[in-house]
């Protein structure tokens, strides 16, 4: 179906772009960039000078996550992993500093929201307190812009000396609970990006494309045209500098290097990280170095060729078992860094000749993209020089329609997206052979029983995380299991209305943002209010960080989940063999 303005936008009046842009901007008065260590010791006004200055000597920067949820416990992390590393001739440059979601909401209104596992911070002092521990660059990437405490976040980070602040990225796709105003989300970002705009000093409009629209993505020319669209608004639209972040889902080593070649051409701005590649962290830790190994020596190579500003993100290797600790941190640091110094081995999976064809392929892809979404608005009536109309109407529409809408690719009604991509992502490739794996441990008694069943199930997940439902998805159907969608980031009451509504019989729920306790026990609730008894079961990262604890790092909650009276299964089969038992058990079937 052809777009239409009507769909996007039912509402008569939209607030005013540019008065957004100049109360923003008017802000600058009060809000400037403040000192930090790092501007002071380098004697820069900005990082972006500072990464033109490396990137032109050709060293290789490097990036360290940092956001524990105490401010002293991050403190501590900042001034030790600089000074551990140093002390081993590794500089560390900035530090991606990791708030919690909570922080996302305004903040007379965060004290009773759902929190997750990052860096809580009360104030601006404490914003300033934490970017005084050490020389490093501050990246206030996360829950700052997109979100609806977008204004007040990034004062704060400009006041902290921080001067690449995002994520741009996180606008597009993600949700805080309960939280549905999209409109006082927009005009918060958008006045802060007058903010940017209007400073004396450049400030990186920071965007990871993988909290975007890059992890739902087909095609790679769309993630690239995304890289247009959002440069489009930014930079011509609304005057401030747009530095893009991409890596956790680029796996297959030549798309990698193709990608950044790809992204190298079409930038103005230096980009702030390569992100790890973590969705290729699935063993334990010795078997995680293998995949941090292959992907930074591509992104190493990448930088020795084509230095884009970019620093490299060594993740530790812990990342997919726990929050890494600050040693976790350090050791993957160091290993990175002595990587820097070795005569590579040509990776033999990277083929160069074929990244710069498919380089040049997805520029062209991307232009094409863009060009396809600016003209579908406009032909739908949507102002293409408005920048909250275009915001609003990319994060309304979503990835995966703009992927089918204005996708490059030849229509192919069989294609994931319906149409053929000009340059396959991995990660759905990825989540196939995963489904391929986990089908295959289905035992061949759970698939005749079920398959008899006919079974109705409504998947869902709690945060924007959503291969995992994908994959149970897949699995699910594949055995005979009729999927309801029952939403990416969902509240718990409107879980449990759909649940009724679809007359399922079971619910199956993915989640990782460190919640999982919380929304099983608002879930049970909500289903006992509506008197609906229906199995519901858990899977994903079931942790949290418990109410009553100084500790800042989650634990467990799988436990507590089933005292809840929920389920918890590990993997899809698993959940497979526990329905059939549950709807055999109760219908006597
Ligand atoms: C990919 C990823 C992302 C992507 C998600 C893209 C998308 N649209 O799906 C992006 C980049 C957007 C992202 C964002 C964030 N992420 Co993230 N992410 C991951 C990562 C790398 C992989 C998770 C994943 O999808 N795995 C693929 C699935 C298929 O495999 P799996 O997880 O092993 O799942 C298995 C089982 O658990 C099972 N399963 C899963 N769900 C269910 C459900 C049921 C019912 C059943 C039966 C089974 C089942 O299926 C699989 C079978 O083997 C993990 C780290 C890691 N390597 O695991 C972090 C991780 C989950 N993320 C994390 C965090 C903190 C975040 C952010 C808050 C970071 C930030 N500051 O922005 C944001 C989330 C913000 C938000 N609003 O929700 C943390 C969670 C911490 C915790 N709870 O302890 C992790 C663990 C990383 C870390 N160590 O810090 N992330």
């Amino acid at each position: 179906m052809p777009l239409v303005r009507q769909e996007v936008f039912p509402e008569k009046k939209l607030p005013d772009a540019a008065e957004l842009l100049a109360s923003g901007g008017d802000a600058a008065k009060d809000y400037r960039v403040g000192p930090n260590p790092f501007l002071s010791q380098h004697n820069v006004d900005s990082e972006a000078s500072y990464k033109r200055k490396s990137a032109a000597s050709r060293r290789i920067m490097h990036h360290a996550q940092v956001g524990f949820r105490s401010l002293d416990k991050s403190c501590r992390a900042y001034a030790e992993i600089y000074d551990t590393c140093l002390a081993q001739d590794v500089t560390i440059d900035r530090y991606g500093l990791c708030l919690d979601w909570s922080m996302g909401y305004p903040a007379d209104q965060r004290h009773d929201r759902p929190q997750g596992t990052g860096l809580l911070l009360a104030d601006i002092d404490d914003f300033i307190r934490l970017t005084q521990c050490a020389p490093v660059a501050p990246h206030f990437g996360d829950f700052v812009l997109g979100l609806p405490a977008a204004f007040e976040n990034t004062t704060a980070a400009l006041a902290a000396g921080s001067t690449a602040i995002g994520n741009l990225g996180q606008y597009f796709t993600f949700r805080l609970p309960h939280w549905d105003d999209d409109i006082f989300t927009t005009s918060a970002t958008l006045k802060a990006l007058g903010l940017i705009a209007a400073q004396e000093v450049e400030v990186l409009v920071h965007s990871n494309l993988d909290d975007g629209f890059a992890a739902l993505f087909c095609d790679l020319s769309c993630c690239l045209g995304a890289v247009l669209l959002e440069k489009y608004i930014v930079n011509d639209l609304i005057g401030a500098n747009i530095s893009h972040c991409y890596g956790h889902h680029f796996s297959d080593p030549t798309r990698r290097m193709a990608f950044h070649l790809a992204l190298a051409q079409v930038s103005a701005s230096p980009g702030t990280m390569i992100y790890g590649n973590t969705t290729r962290y699935r063993g334990n830790e010795q078997e995680n170095y293998a995949s941090l190994e292959a992907y930074i020596s591509v992104d190493i190579a990448g930088q020795n060729l084509e230095p884009t500003g970019h620093a490299i993100n060594p993740v530790p290797v812990s990342e997919n078992i726990r929050i890494p600790d600050i040693d976790e941190i350090i050791a993957a640091q160091v290993f990175a860094a002595r990587l820097v110094e070795q005569p590579l081995a040509p990776n033999s999976s990277l083929d160069m000749e074929l990244a710069h064809r498919l380089a040049g392929e997805m520029v062209f892809g991307a232009i094409k993209f863009q060009h396809n979404v600016l003209d579908g608005f406009t032909r739908a009536g949507i102002d293409i020089d408005n920048p909250f109309e275009m915001l609003l109407a990319l994060k309304r529409i979503g990835g995966k329609r703009l992927e089918q809408l204005f996708g490059p690719g030849l229509v192919d009604a069989s294609a994931p997206r319906g149409r053929t991509p000009l340059i396959a992502s991995t990660i759905i490739d990825e989540i196939s052979e995963l489904a391929r794996h986990h089908l295959a441990q289905v035992s061949s008694e759970d698939k005749r029983m079920v398959g008899k069943l006919n079974l109705k199930v409504m998947t869902a997940t709690t945060d924007v995380h959503e291969h995992g439902k994908l994959l149970l998805d897949r699995v699910l159907t594949e055995v005979g299991i009729t999927v309801i969608d029952g939403g990416v980031s969902t509240d718990a009451d409107d879980l449990a209305s759909l649940a009724r509504d679809e007359g399922v019989e079971a619910i199956a729920v993915s989640t990782y943002n460190g919640v999982a306790l919380t929304f099983a026990l608002d879930l049970k609730a909500e289903l006992k209010r509506l008197d609906l008894d229906l199995p519901v079961i858990f899977g994903g990262r079931l942790n949290q960080i418990p109410q009553a604890s100084n500790t800042s790092m989650p634990v467990d909650v799988s436990e507590d989940i089933i005292s809840t009276g929920a389920f918890v299964c590990e993997k899809p089969e698993d959940a497979i063999a526990l329905l059939a038992k549950i709807i055999i058990g109760r219908d006597g079937q």
